[in-house]
């Protein structure tokens, strides 16, 4: 379905998501933990169901009918997947787990092209599941890890020193689109140009965005690029790992196991085409299923008007909160994604999300993965907000109240 040429009506799409229907300590639910996990829309639950009800085997194995509805089913998922982020072809589309398994796929199939000299270049604000799988990858290859910086609070790249690194060696340039906890919009073309230029593979941590601004993987100039489904309307358990075709042929398979070979014997075997090579077991096919339904519902209502109300909803709130005393806001003040991460004085987050929550307010406290980004900029944790295409402005309001009383609260103002 086309996208709709007017603004979505924001209010009566809230409608489609049956859990924001409910009243948590006695107050009407405010979900802002978006970041963390998206709520599920009607269309996506019922595809769930539809499937398991009418359509459930295993597929590419049996010539039974419902072994090939759920092989259909399932290998429609995959050009959908392709379609959303304009890859040249749905082989290009390897079902995950999520963006943690998608990496930790790339990190692992890189074992074999590494070795001591080379560098994997990250920044210095990537969750941990753009870290640490490279961090396994530098031990077992002996390449070192290099960073781009941040330049503060205000958290953007320092890009400044960008081509200096990139000439250090570096094989793959791996960075997060969207940051989790500063809101940071990273230029992903910008950087896979530059990548490029220094023969540098790039990785895309897509875990914020692909719920939220259009993408388009051949407009990026990506290599690779992951996210996961619960992040934009999907069930957990299922992701996509982009990668470019000539590069997933190239590489060793990742699990070994049914219907990722072509032939086995007893002492070797030999490879599936590409993407199955990736895809060993049985994979998640009703969480493929509930991805094509929620790809389909973020497409009618239009992902760049989604985008726009997020942001606007950030700043919204950035404006709302920016005055309470002891506040300290993180991430940028211009364009930024839709959340805004903030520390009060003297007052742990935890403390602020749970004092949220007794109002009914969903919101996440803590490092969110993202340890040595916190560290660097002197801050335990923080509270986070996170918005998404169900979120008005008089939730932000409810928001910017409660978290003025929970700074009276604890004391830091009188
Ligand atoms: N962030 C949050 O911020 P998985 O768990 O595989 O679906 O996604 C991991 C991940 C990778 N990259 C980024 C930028 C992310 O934000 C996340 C998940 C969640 O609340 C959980 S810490």
């Amino acid at each position: 379905m086309k996208p709709p040429a007017h603004a979505p009506d924001w209010a009566a799409l809230r409608a489609d998501f049956p859990i924001l229907d409910q009243t948590v300590h006695g107050r009407p639910l405010v979900y802002l933990d978006n970041a963390a996990t998206t709520q599920k829309p009607r269309a996506v639950i019922e595809a769930l169901t539809r499937y398991y009800e009418r359509d459930n085997a295993n597929v590419h194995r049996a010539i039974h009918e419902l072994s090939s509805r759920a092989t259909t089913a399932y290998e429609a998922a995959r050009a959908r997947a392709a379609r959303f982020i304009n890859a040249p072809l749905p082989e290009e589309i390897v079902f995950t787990r999520g963006t943690t398994e998608s990496i930790n796929l790339v990190a692992y199939v890189f074992t074999s092209r590494l070795k001591r000299g080379d560098a994997i270049l990250l920044t210095e604000m990537e969750h941990h599941s753009n870290l640490v799988p490279w961090q396994l990858l530098a031990q077992r290859t002996g390449a070192q890890l290099l960073f781009v910086p941040v330049t503060g609070d205000e958290g953007l790249l320092d890009l400044a020193g960008l081509d200096a690194l990139l000439r250090s060696n570096v094989k793959l340039f791996a960075f997060t689109h969207i940051s989790n906890t500063l809101g940071t919009i990273n230029p992903v073309a910008e950087l896979c140009a530059r990548a490029r230029h220094h023969g540098a593979i790039t990785v895309v941590d897509a875990a914020q965005s692909a719920g939220h601004l259009p993408l388009d993987v051949q407009a990026l100039g990506c290599d690779f690029l992951a996210f996961s489904g619960h992040k934009m309307a999907g069930p957990t358990g299922i992701g996509v790992l982009y990668g470019r075709q000539a590069l997933l042929e190239s590489l060793d398979p990742f699990q070994g196991g049914g219907e990722m070979i072509a032939s086995v014997q007893f002492e070797q075997s030999t490879w599936n085409k590409v993407p199955h090579k990736f895809e060993a077991g049985t994979p998640d096919i009703a969480g493929a299923v509930g991805l094509h339904a929620a790809m389909d519902y973020l497409d009618t209502v239009g992902r760049t008007a989604i985008g726009g109300h997020d942001e606007e909803l950030a700043r919204y709130a950035g404006e709302r909160l920016r005055g309470i005393p002891g506040i300290r806001l993180l991430g940028p003040r211009g364009p930024r994604g839709g959340l805004v991460s903030f520390a009060l004085a003297g007052i742990h987050a935890h403390d602020v999300v749970t004092f949220a929550d007794q109002e009914g307010i969903a919101l996440r406290g803590g490092h969110h993965c993202t340890q040595p980004l916190l560290r660097k900029l002197g801050v335990p944790a923080t509270t986070r907000a996170s918005f998404w295409l169900y979120n008005t402005r008089e939730e932000v309001d409810r928001l910017a109240e409660v978290i003025l009383r929970a700074a009276k609260f604890f004391g830091t103002q009188d």
